[in-house]
């Protein structure tokens, strides 16, 4: 038995999170078309009949705009973390790259010299990833070199193929019906981030967190018969809190719609969601609300 622990690093909307799901077959963790869709490392579970791998989903590396931007600094340190954890790395880059940029390099200089690194180009449908192989290769030396393709599921064994055997020698360390390591409560926000993402156009997305204030499975619950969640969806200004809510309320509603259907085909449960738009300003750049929000470590 085989087990370990991969980090998936790259730069954003490389299709980190895309890939995830097509090696676990399901939806997940959240993708979207926007960059810094994923905040948190999260760790999800891989298993065969001789070997699990821990594949940690990580945010994009990130450039910060400003020292003041302490979710920035938050999402980077989320990647040092979860570079730390790994026995290998899985580096994802984009076949459609033309030049290496500057957090290219930084990606190259955070990882060890001696963690072992398999490059894996993505979305290989729509571009030919050869180009991107020459120009990643010029960073370090990479233990195997894998076109693939998430939206297509192309690839994938072969991936699986080039990590194992830098994989440890071990018994699994999660039960093998466990898909990640999380909370459902974690899972419904993120759930409802994902339709923020889809639905709200530009920036908005990026000044939006999602916070739990209630959570009641049926069985704490046993007059509605139905899993309760209320939530608040954290705008930075009055001007973003308005596009959420839309006029007439119609974006909050559809928000809240498209997320209990998601919810409840997620946990097969009828739900009854709740959702409120709030201002906390500048949330991003105070530590207290990041940590409330669960963007600290
Ligand atoms: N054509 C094509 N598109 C893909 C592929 N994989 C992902 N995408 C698209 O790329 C976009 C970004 O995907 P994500 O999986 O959210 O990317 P990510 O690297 O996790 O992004 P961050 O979390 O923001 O760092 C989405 O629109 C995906 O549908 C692929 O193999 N081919
Ligand atoms: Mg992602």
């Amino acid at each position: 038995m085989k087990c370990g622990v991969v980090a998936i690093i790259g730069l954003p909307n490389v299709g980190k999170s895309s890939l995830i799901n097509a090696l676990l077959g399901t939806q997940a963790v959240i993708i979207s078309p926007k960059p810094q869709t994923t905040r948190n490392s999260l760790r999800c579970i891989w298993n065969s009949n001789n070997a699990q791998i821990i594949f940690t989903d990580t945010p994009g590396l990130y450039s910060a705009s400003s020292s003041r931007d302490k979710l920035g600094a938050f999402l980077n340190d989320e990647i040092l973390a979860a570079i730390e954890d790994a026995d290998a790395v899985l580096w994802l880059a984009d076949a459609s790259s033309r030049k290496l940029l500057p957090q290219d390099r930084e990606i190259a200089e955070i990882i060890p010299a001696k963690l072992p690194v398999v490059l894996a180009v993505n979305k290989s449908d729509k571009a030919d990833p050869e180009y991107a192989f020459g120009l990643y290769g010029e960073l370090r030396d990479f233990a195997a070199k894998v076109a693939v393709s998430a939206k297509k599921n192309r690839g994938l064994d072969e991936l699986v193929d080039a990590l194992l055997p830098l994989i440890p020698e071990g018994e699994a360390i999660y039960d093998p019906d466990i898909l990640m390591d999380t909370t459902e409560k974690f899972m419904a926000a993120e759930i409802i981030r994902g339709r923020i993402l889809m639905l709200l156009r530009d920036e908005v997305p990026h000044c939006v967190a999602v916070e739990i204030e209630e959570y009641k499975s049926p069985e704490e619950y046993p007059d509605r018969k139905k899993l309760y969640i209320r939530a608040s969806l954290i705008t930075e200004t009055d001007g973003q809190k308005k596009i959420v809510i839309g006029s007439n309320g119609n974006m909050i509603k559809r928000i809240g719609e498209e997320s209990r259907k998601a919810i409840e085909d997620a946990t097969g449960l009828d739900v009854y969601l709740e959702l409120w738009a709030k201002v906390i300003p500048h949330w991003r750049r105070n530590s207290t609300s990041l940590k409330r929000l669960g963007y600290s470590q």
